[in-house]
């Protein structure tokens, strides 16, 4: 194969799997409104509103461990204790689904300077 051809092969083999990744992790996804990235340790968007009855997807990006994490004691709203995401590794999701209107302020337990919250509206 002549070598400019085989350079353009690969790039385009690049691309193609990044293109498929991407789509695969939109798919699998809710929507955009209500996903939040966990990367850089951060989430991404900090402050998200949704209507009551959402279902919210948080995937970390970062090679590092989080969590999502509601309150002191790993609680999620409305829920006991320990009901948060556990340590996330890469790439892990952790969904909930939030039926109360309110503002949820959440953190993560090991880097809680990672703070958000999701405001949901009735
Ligand atoms: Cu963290």
């Amino acid at each position: 194969m002549d070598r400019k051809v085989a350079i353009f092969a690969v790039a385009a083999s690049i691309v193609l799997v990044a293109g498929v990744g991407a789509l695969v992790w939109r798919a699998s996804s809710p929507s955009d409104d209500e996903r939040v990235a966990i990367a850089n340790y951060a989430f991404s968007p900090s402050s998200l509103t949704i209507r009551a009855g959402t279902t919210v997807q948080w995937t970390n990006m970062d090679h590092v461990g989080h969590t999502v994490s509601f309150g002191e004691h790993g609680a999620m709203p409305g829920m006991g204790a320990g009901t948060d995401s556990g340590m996330m590794g890469h790439m892990a999701t952790f969904t909930y689904t939030f039926t109360e209107p309110g503002t949820y302020e959440y953190h993560c337990d090991p880097h809680p300077y990672m703070t958000a919250r999701i405001v949901v509206t009735e």
